[in-house]
């Protein structure tokens, strides 16, 4: 039985991705759905990056966008000065790209891939978004800044119209649980501060974590 499964903010935190990957054992049936925030703060987004490439090969894979891919892509572009996207983690991005002054050190393979990132993943019973999302909306109508900004702290949407469950990314909780509500479940388990990345299988609920250090550890 094919399965779709979806990883929460890996934020460079490739040893943890590695481990999830081990653990789950993908086939070329499975869908894998990634929440976006797949660059910034942890130690290897380039490594993340060129692993999402490999797996787009190997799966079904649909990776969503999150802000700060959003934010990478337009300084790459020149769209906006780069200090915002640096402070929010661009640095440590830069870094593992290996810059030191120009900006081209980013292969255009990668941005290809950032810019052609999807803003949603949708099924029969579920949808993924990176951050948040309108009830009212088909996701095909939902506002970009809702779906790669908004926080669950600042606005908890309710159930939305059709009736699915929401898996939703980008509001990390700082004890790494998992957020579980009836029409609701949030999956940034805080990876890159110390806490755990997140896998789930849609249909199933199962579970798997693993640690920044690329330790699997007992689901939540
Ligand atoms: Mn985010």
């Amino acid at each position: 039985m094919p399965r779709t499964i979806a990883i929460g903010d890996i934020h460079g935190c490739l040893a943890a991705f590695d481990a999830l990957l081990r653990a789950i054992a993908l086939t070329p049936e499975d869908t894998l759905v990634t929440v976006g925030d797949y660059i910034d703060r942890g130690p290897d987004s380039k490594g993340v990056i060129d692993r999402l490439l490999e797996l787009r090969e190997q799966v079904n894979l649909v990776p969503l966008m999150g802000n700060h891919e959003e934010m990478m892509i337009d300084v790459l572009e020149r769209r906006i000065e780069p200090y915002g996207w640096l402070n929010h983690g661009g640095v440590q991005t830069m870094e593992s790209y290996g810059f030191s002054g120009d900006l081209n050190v980013v292969p255009q393979a990668h941005l290809d891939f950032l810019k052609n990132l999807r803003p949603y993943f949708e099924n029969d019973t579920h949808f993924v978004v990176h951050a948040n999302y309108d009830p009212r909306k088909p996701l095909a109508e939902q506002p970009t800044e809702l779906l790669r900004w908004v926080k669950l702290t600042e606005l908890m949407p309710p159930p939305h119209v059709s009736g699915k469950l929401a898996v939703v990314g980008h509001t990390h909780d700082r004890n790494g649980e998992i957020l579980r509500l009836p029409h609701l479940v949030c999956i940034d388990t805080y990876c890159y501060g110390g806490r755990r990345l997140t896998a789930m299988e849609l249909q199933s609920g199962e579970i798997w974590q693993a640690t920044r250090e690329g330790e699997i550890v007992a689901g939540n």
